[in-house]
């Protein structure tokens, strides 16, 4: 899989491509992470990327001639033959969840574009971008976090990512539920006492305990993720 990643901020992504897991899987060349500076795509002299809003109010907007000449330049123009996906990160965006994260994982190229939190001129998304996309409601100053946190979700579901195929799978949300609490070594730490279960060696009641816990965790915390199927959207 390919993702570039369009931005103003390039220091900020870059550390990803070359550290844990995304790192082992772009020297392993499974995934190709590119970051691109948004500057190297304008034309002015001072290399402007964004202007104040028509009709006034606080803020910056982004300038539509970089951003669609980078997207172009990337996955060329929007329509049938495109031959990658074009992801503007957005609060406006759909929420991103465990089965779009599935979904997105089987794209062989992805173009995502980090827009600041006041905006970019519409006309960016009306003619270059196929689909926004938002972590979540809570303020943040640009794209480039959730950017991060998609190729994270993404990247670790390409095949080949995860040393072990296994773990991805039992993970939280891919199974629908959380899991329930986990212990390491020493046996007492504190008075508090690993649960006896774990230490006995008897892989059926480990299981066993561990489908309870799951369960009794989900239904306190998160009852919403009850009664869903895998990966499946919220109702
Ligand atoms: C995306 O996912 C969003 N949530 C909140 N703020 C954002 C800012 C830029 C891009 C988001």
């Amino acid at each position: 899989m390919r993702i570039d990643v369009i931005t103003i901020f390039p220091g900020l992504i870059e550390p990803f491509r070359t550290t844990s897991l995304l790192g082992a899987a772009c020297r392993d060349g499974i995934v190709e992470l590119v970051v691109h500076d948004l500057r190297e795509f304008t034309k002015d002299r001072h290399r402007t990327v964004d202007d104040t809003p028509y009709g006034g109010g606080p803020g910056m907007v982004m300038r539509p001639e970089p951003l669609i000449e980078a997207i172009e330049a990337l996955a060329g123009p929007k329509g049938e033959t495109r031959k990658a996906r074009v992801l503007l990160l957005s609060p406006q965006g759909r929420r991103l969840d465990q089965g779009w994260a599935q979904e997105l994982a089987r794209e062989e190229h992805l173009v995502l574009v980090c827009g600041r939190y006041e905006g970019v001129d519409q006309r960016v998304i009306e003619i270059a971008v196929d689909e926004e996309v938002s972590i979540g409601d809570y303020v943040l100053a640009g794209g480039e976090l959730p950017a991060l946190v998609l190729i994270e979700a993404v990247t670790r579901l390409v095949p080949g990512v995860m040393g072990n195929p296994e773990s991805a799978e039992a993970e939280s949300f891919q199974t629908g539920m959380l899991e329930g609490p986990q212990f390491t070594r020493p046996a007492e730490y504190r008075g508090i006492e690993v649960p006896a279960v774990l230490r006995s060696g008897d892989h059926q009641a480990i299981a066993r305990w561990r489908a309870e816990q799951a369960h009794a965790v989900t239904k306190r915390r998160r009852p919403d993720l009850l009664g869903r199927g895998r990966g499946e959207e919220e109702r």
